[in-house]
């Protein structure tokens, strides 16, 4: 347990953080790494914020839909322009060639998973009175309302209810060993690589960050989105990276259950968005659940079978609802038995006995706390509170004894990456809120 001095200290230590990287109407990941707005991110962002600046948390969401493409995509990231040191920038992203993205501001032309109407379900529901809350709403919905359609017409025309992902960078968990099977098949000749110079390598240590042959994938899909001028249609025909993501689906749904919520406050329709999410969950319980091992499974399009590789990210369907009972059962048994809820450092991204797992190497095994907070609101909906708690007792934990870091090793419980990291500060706060 922290004391009450530790938890103060915390609260004081995450506004800090999270004040600092304010650049006035978002928030950045982080001083140096990420110096722009990432997608995700400002979700957790203001789901933080909502507990001590409820009108920044709104602005952040709604600033973050200044960068909202006309045919509904909402880019990973919208960059700061007068923000350099980041790769890829606007230059290496070319989105001016789709005759949907915005003239400003400049963005990238992927996505990110879609947790944002759950962030506005929070926002809504801390704005201080009725009348900022309705114009919220009136703001926001149809801005989240073109979002999901452009997931659902986009990333899932056939109609599966599961829609898909196209770049390790959509999931945001870019090196995860989901990934490596997929990235192996990716054979580049040497003249296809793209040239381009990394940076974050000389911000944080180069064994913590994706590979110099990941990056050259990452690089070389982003020329290939450019190159189709961010067609959809010949991005589906042409990409060989296509995969339906549990994290990102499950995030689909809780997010359509939020939308409809949210629609219905001010007098619209919920039910598409309600059947929308049911459709998507079906699906998840039909495709993605692995029954041999209890928890579910990304599915990779390209070659028609199943990810194997045993992450975190395969639990995360709790957190919207998606198992039955005798199925949340079985995960988190899964989770108990794979070493996902040891008491001192949880909750490893990958299974800490797999091949290939790495305690400190960003997406390979460390704890984020973004994943932590996903998955303990999973574990609490479904009755499972000492798993729960424990999970909060951990984060608060790294937290109070590595500082605000972007990602924890799994064994140590040592801080890596950036420190001051933003939505590690604001989830904190959210905990600590909750708690
Ligand atoms: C990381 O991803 C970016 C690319 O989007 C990078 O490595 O440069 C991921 O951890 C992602 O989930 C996160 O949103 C982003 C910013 O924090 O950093």
């Amino acid at each position: 347990m922290l004391s009450s001095d530790d938890r103060q200290r915390l609260r004081n230590r995450a506004r800090e953080v999270l004040d600092r990287n304010w650049m006035g109407a978002s928030t950045k990941p982080a001083p140096d790494l990420y110096p722009h707005q990432w997608s995700w991110d400002s979700a957790f962002i203001a789901i933080g914020r909502t507990h001590d600046r409820p009108e920044r948390a709104a602005t952040e969401l709604l600033n973050l839909f200044d960068g909202q493409w006309a045919n509904g995509l909402l880019p990973h990231i919208v960059f700061d322009p007068s923000a350099s040191g980041y790769f890829p920038g606007p230059d290496f992203w070319e989105t001016h060639r789709s005759p949907h993205a915005p003239q400003a501001p400049p963005t990238s032309g992927i996505v990110q998973p879609p947790v944002h109407a759950t962030a506005a379900w929070h926002v809504y529901r801390n704005l201080p009175d009725a009348a900022s809350r309705r114009t919220f709403l009136e703001q926001i919905v149809p801005k989240l309302a073109a979002w999901h359609a452009y997931l659902y017409r986009e990333r899932d025309p056939d109609g599966t209810g599961l829609v898909t992902i196209r770049h390790p960078w959509e999931p945001g968990l870019d090196n995860s060993p989901q990934w490596d099977a997929i990235l192996a098949r990716m054979h580049l000749a040497p003249d296809a690589i793209p040239d381009y110079e990394r940076v974050d390598t000389s911000i944080v240590a180069a064994d913590e960050r994706p590979t110099r042959a990941e990056y050259d994938r990452y690089a070389w899909l982003v020329r290939l989105f450019a190159e189709d001028d961010y067609d959809d249609a010949a991005i589906r025909e042409a990409c060989p990276f296509r995969v339906q993501g549990v994290l990102f689906n499950a995030l689909l749904v809780q997010s359509g259950r939020d939308l409809a919520a949210m629609a219905r406050e001010i007098g619209q329709d919920g039910d598409r968005f309600e059947a929308q999410a049911d459709r998507t969950a079906q699906a998840m319980n039909a495709r993605l659940w692995d029954d041999a091992v209890g928890r579910y499974v990304a599915w990779d399009v390209v070659a028609d079978r199943a990810v194997d590789p045993l992450v975190s990210a395969g639990f995360t369907p709790l957190f919207a609802g998606v198992p039955d009972a005798d199925r949340a059962d079985r995960c988190v048994t899964t989770m108990r038995r794979h070493g996902f809820l040891d008491v001192d450092v949880a909750v490893p991204t990958y299974a800490p006995r797999a091949f290939g797992f790495d305690p400190a190497r960003y997406w390979r095994g460390p704890v984020w706390i973004n994943l932590n907070w996903i998955l303990r609101h999973g574990l609490a909906r479904y009755g499972y509170d000492d798993d729960a708690r424990r999970v909060d007792a951990s984060t608060l934990r790294l937290v109070r004894d590595a500082g605000m870091h972007e990602y924890f090793d799994a064994l140590s419980g040592a801080g890596h990456g950036t420190d001051a990291f933003s939505w590690t500060a604001a989830l904190v706060l959210d905990l600590l809120a909750d708690a």
